[in-house]
């Protein structure tokens, strides 16, 4: 496996490091850019001088950073290292404006952290890989249970990558923890000092991913019971260790009592009384604990319909509200099911005002085309984004790995492009982040931008034409989960269902007749989602169960959307690999992605026909269209 790789084109291509104040002359005369990049290669004070106008890096001034530009002198300041960094990139991305005399900029993040979750395992797993739902190689920190040291290079890029879209905190580990990664806390602990320290010039935290049942599994104890003083001992004197080798350790990330990761429910014990456990552990160091709202019910009896996966987390984490320790922060996935391409905002988010939240999105594409399809996911969150204003974190599962592209597929880079971005300002529009995204990569031509813009802007509403309809999401192949399988998980214990039969499909979720859902939410979103008359189009299969001959709002009944849409979706993706063909583009970047939009085209073929099939079979109803269905 090679450690060269494509740089996305956004980065500077030499590492810098600002501390304290520093002046870099740039020379207006030549390429502006270039020498913004060149003033990326500063170390330790040294001063690099090529002509008459300079960027001068200050500390000082608010968190965040202030960019004053006069004539042939652009300042960065900020109070902090961070913010100095931040502010530099920012220069890099404006390009040549930065050094055209304008108005003061002044930007502070909107999130406090902005995290990268790598769902990487030290070893490869025999059903999950080594990057579990990772669709861009093995991981760039692991390899055969040991760290890459001699690709630590590599990880120093990635570093300055993340630090360039205002990332600031990175967990190194998968949530589901197994035995060798958990000795990261322990006696493997050297690998994420090594870690830390490539991630610390660039203002990026660490954190660790850690077994709730460690304390039995490391510290040989015969409970976890969090109210028990010998575990509570055990977690203080273990991170404190951590924190003597990594002053600046983040802290811990928890999947507890879901999925079969072990929990505090083993001992009776609630969510609450776990996570203030560890945080009373790390609250001496100022590290917090992320404690995954993602709980419910796998092993569900799925003739059971009272049983609604959707409210688990709220069922058990809102009544928490209050009880939790101001360094816990609870992590939420943004809809109650689970990255589906599209669900509600969780109504856990809306439930508690006196709880840290931090919302989580997934950038890796397990559920929208696993980096094999073209789909722009910054429309969806900027939308949950807005949606959710209690969240002041943001968490997002990483698209990352050592493929030559970083992401697998070219394209997907602006995922994680467009997570840091939104981040740090969530009122940026999606094409305005995806315009930025394609002038720092590729430096187009109109020709080629326009291209690029017709492809990937809509992508995501085109993912989801051809996929499963309305809301009502799942409808995948069982474990791997791509491609169809419109009743792969309906008969399962995993709480995931459409109730399709001959008459309709959708789940009841309504308080009057179904499981009580959308009571869940505040005023109005309680009673719009209940209405049906009300009940936006693209969820109405999320809440409600209707006849196929249910007239939408948009007019069309539920049979003819699925079947319109459907078609509508292959057509797109068509004109997508059709103007790919045409675009003028970097080979490399030109080869890999016309394989993916053959691949992206004869899947998105296979979802139109067996959904399109699966429901005239059930409905018996045709396409007023006429169009073949098999
Ligand atoms: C699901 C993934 C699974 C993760 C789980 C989680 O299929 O691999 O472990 O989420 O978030 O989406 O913990």
């Amino acid at each position: 496996m090679t450690t060269t790789s494509v740089h996305p084109a956004w980065l500077p291509t030499e590492a810098w490091r600002p501390i304290g104040t520093r002046r870099v002359r740039v020379d207006v005369t030549g390429t502006v850019r270039d020498e913004v990049r060149a003033a990326c290669a500063l170390h330790g004070g040294e001063l690099v001088t090529t002509g008459e106008a300079d960027l001068i890096l200050r500390i000082g001034g608010a968190d965040g950073y202030a960019i004053t530009r006069e004539r042939h002198v652009t300042t960065v300041s900020s109070a902090t290292h961070a913010g100095l960094l931040h502010g530099l990139f920012a220069t890099v991305r404006m390009g040549e404006s930065a050094f055209v005399p304008g108005p003061r900029i002044d930007s502070a993040p909107a999130f406090a952290r902005r995290m990268l979750d790598h769902w990487d395992n030290l070893d490869v797993h025999p059903v999950m890989g080594q990057v579990e739902r990772g669709y861009a190689g093995g991981s760039l920190f692991w390899r055969a249970g040991a760290l890459r040291t001699a690709d630590l290079p590599r990880v120093r890029d990635y570093a300055r990558l993340l630090a360039s879209i205002g990332i600031n905190a990175v967990a190194l580990n998968n949530v589901n923890v197994h035995a060798t990664e958990a000795r990261l806390l322990t006696d493997r602990l050297p690998d994420l000092v090594t870690l830390a320290d490539v991630f610390r010039p660039y203002a990026v935290r660490v954190h660790l991913a850690v077994t709730f049942a460690a304390p039995i599994v490391l510290g040989g104890l015969d409970t976890a019971d969090p109210l028990d003083p010998a575990v509570r001992a055990w977690w203080s004197v273990t991170l404190a260790a951590v924190y003597e080798r990594i002053p600046d350790f983040g802290g811990v990330l928890v999947k507890a009592d879901s999925e079969g990761r072990p929990g505090p429910f083993a001992y009776g014990r609630t969510h609450a009384d776990g996570a203030n456990m560890l945080a009373e552990a790390l609250a001496p160091h100022g590290g917090v604990v992320h404690w995954r709202a993602f709980v419910y019910n796998h092993r569900q009896d799925w003739r059971d319909r009272t049983t609604d996966r959707a409210r688990a987390a709220y069922d058990h984490f809102a009544p928490l509200d209050g009880a939790f320790a101001g360094n816990v922060v609870l992590q939420v996935k943004h809809g109650p099911m689970d990255f589906q391409p599209r669900e509600p905002i969780s109504p856990v988010l809306a439930a508690m005002p006196r709880t840290r939240l931090a919302m989580e999105l997934q950038i890796t594409q397990e559920y929208t085309g696993q980096q094999r399809h073209v789909c722009y996911l910054a429309p969806m969150w900027s939308a949950v984004i807005s949606g959710a204003p209690a969240a002041r974190e943001l968490a997002g599962v990483a698209n990352t790995g050592d493929d030559p592209f970083w992401t697998g597929h070219p394209l997907a880079q602006a995922n994680l492009y467009a997570f840091g971005r939104l981040a740090w300002d969530p009122s940026l529009a999606p094409e305005t982040i995806l315009d930025e995204w394609i002038t720092l990569t590729f430096d187009p031509d109109d020709a080629a931008r326009e291209a690029l813009h017709a492809i990937m802007d809509e992508s995501w509403r085109t993912y989801e034409r051809y996929t499963a309809p309305l809301g009502v999401g799942f409808m995948v192949r069982p474990g791997h989960h791509y491609g169809p399988d419109v009743d792969g998980y309906e008969y399962t214990p995993w709480g995931t269902y459409h109730f399709a039969d001959r008459d309709g499909v959708g789940v009841d979720r309504t308080v009057a007749t179904g499981t009580g859902y959308t009571g869940l939410y505040p005023y109005p979103w309680n009673e719009i989602f209940e209405s049906l008359a009300d009940c936006p189009d693209e969820l109405l299969l999320f809440m409600h169960h209707v006849p196929y001959t249910h007239v939408l709002r948009s007019g069309e009944t539920v049979i003819q959307h699925i079947y319109d849409t459907h078609f509508a979706g292959v057509s797109e993706v068509e004109a997508m690999r059709e103007r790919w063909q045409r675009i003028k583009i970097a080979p490399d970047v030109h080869a890999r992605v016309s394989t993916l939009l053959d691949e992206q085209l004869r899947s998105a073929i296979e979802w139109r026909d067996q959904i399109n099939t699966y429901f005239f079979r059930k409905s018996g109803i045709g396409d007023i269209r006429g169009r073949k269905i098999y």
